[in-house]
């Protein structure tokens, strides 16, 4: 007898577990998953649980052969922000392009002015929502990105907002620092100015306070240019702060390649990378997450190359991008069938898109985004027959039970 100090055997299950263990979706035979302290401890077959030894107050839990996934992992949120852009909306359907709205003030400048005038529990109260719908989704890690501030204050605000909501729920919350998400109307025509404010100042004093996970910016003809990018990415290398990039959303200005030279976690959107950009990806293992929900959002055409970077096995995740101008959305579920219908990933590359590789894209697959033992007990317990239907129903809710660090939420 075998002794052990589990907490939770969960038994009658079907595991997706997402590791590379060369089956669909890292399916194995094993039937339970055994956690202590958060963590998976054990993974295998009913019928090998009597070799160990269960302390009298482990809980076992009958899954009732439903199927257990990781915890999901959105790996890409503008989710903290005050306000909506609803009537934008309503311009764009009536035939205006999204770079117009932005020219004329609108756009990301519209909700930087609603969360500038925000106090940090306004701000909190009104992201609280979204964050539940997420979780109610299944996701048990979720990155929140800054950059509807603009400035020192509201960019701390927000990030201190993302931190909170980590806090109080039971969620992982990784913070995004992206100052350089659009240029403050404060700065018009300076945009060198502000980039050298967000180098010298806004990043470093972020960072100190300890709110910094990553940094990321917009390189775009209506965000930053690619040199203004690669000074921001020279400071983040200073401080030694990991880097994504949203690159090549509109147009191809290479700035995923510039991330990608950068040792870059991520690039982000893609729809325009071209075979540089894609080799780039590959050549430094920087993952490629796409965002269906903005493609679908702005009725963009151009595909993103997703042949091109499966055939240079480059990872690629998937993300809602919730944010209030271009993927108002929080359900991954429903991003994962975007992803099948307009880009054809298979359903099987869509829940890698929310599990192993989106915990790639933010540099914690050694903690979390499959199932192994190791790695902490965060599980999306469904009410399927086949993971394919994760993909195939469209954004209907399954999901049975949600376990963060081991505990039922
Ligand atoms: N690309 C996007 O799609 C979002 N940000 C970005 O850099 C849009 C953000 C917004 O419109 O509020
Ligand atoms: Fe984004």
């Amino acid at each position: 007898m075998r002794e052990t100090s589990w907490d939770t055997v969960f038994m009658n299950a079907h595991l997706a577990t997402m590791a590379e263990n060369g089956q669909p979706y890292g399916k194995t035979d094993a039937d339970c998953i055994a956690v202590e302290q958060g963590r998976i401890a054990w993974i295998g077959s009913k019928s090998t649980l009597s070799a160990f030894n269960l302390p009298p107050n482990c809980q076992t839990v009958d899954v009732n052969q439903r199927w257990i996934t990781p915890g999901l992992i959105d790996c890409h949120t503008h989710l903290v922000y005050a306000g909506n852009r609803a009537e934008e909306f309503e311009m764009s359907l009536g035939g205006m392009s999204y770079a117009e709205i932005s020219e004329r003030g609108g756009g990301i400048l519209s909700t930087v002015l609603n969360t500038r005038a925000s106090t940090e529990d306004m701000l909190f109260a009104e992201s609280l929502p979204r964050l539940k719908e997420s979780m109610m989704g299944g996701v048990t890690t979720i990155e929140i990105k800054s950059g509807y501030g603009l400035d020192l204050e509201t960019e701390i605000k927000m990030l201190e907002v993302a931190k909170r909501l980590g806090k109080q729920n039971p969620i992982r919350v990784t913070k995004t620092f992206l100052g350089a998400h659009a240029l403050p109307p404060e700065f018009e025509g300076r945009s060198d100015e502000y980039m050298a404010k967000v180098c010298s100042e806004m990043l470093p004093t972020a960072h100190a306070l300890g709110l910094v996970d990553a940094v990321d910016g917009f390189c775009e003809k209506i965000a930053f240019n690619i040199d203004q990018i690669r000074s921001l990415f020279k400071t983040a290398e200073q401080l030694e702060i990991p880097i994504k990039l949203h690159a090549e959303q509109l147009s191809n200005l290479h700035g995923a390649e510039l991330a990608a030279n950068f040792g870059a976690l991520s690039a982000d959107h893609l729809e325009y990378l071209g075979e540089t950009g894609v080799k780039a990806l590959a050549k430094h293992g920087t993952v490629a997450v796409l965002l269906p929900g903005a493609f679908y959002f702005l009725r963009e055409s151009k595909l993103p190359p997703v042949e091109e970077l499966r055939i240079n096995n480059v990872p690629i995740a998937l993300a809602t991008d919730c944010n209030p101008g271009s993927s108002p959305i929080t359900s991954p579920q429903l991003v994962m069938n975007m992803a099948a219908i307009l880009f054809r990933m298979t359903p099987e590359e869509a829940l890698a898109g929310f599990t192993r590789n989106a915990a790639k894209a933010l540099g914690m697959l050694t903690k979390i985004g499959t199932l192994e033992v190791g790695k902490q007990a965060d599980f999306a317990i469904w009410n399927i027959k086949h993971p394919a239907e994760l993909t195939y129903h469209i954004g209907s809710a399954h999901l049975h039970q949600r376990y963060f660090a081991g505990k039922l939420t």
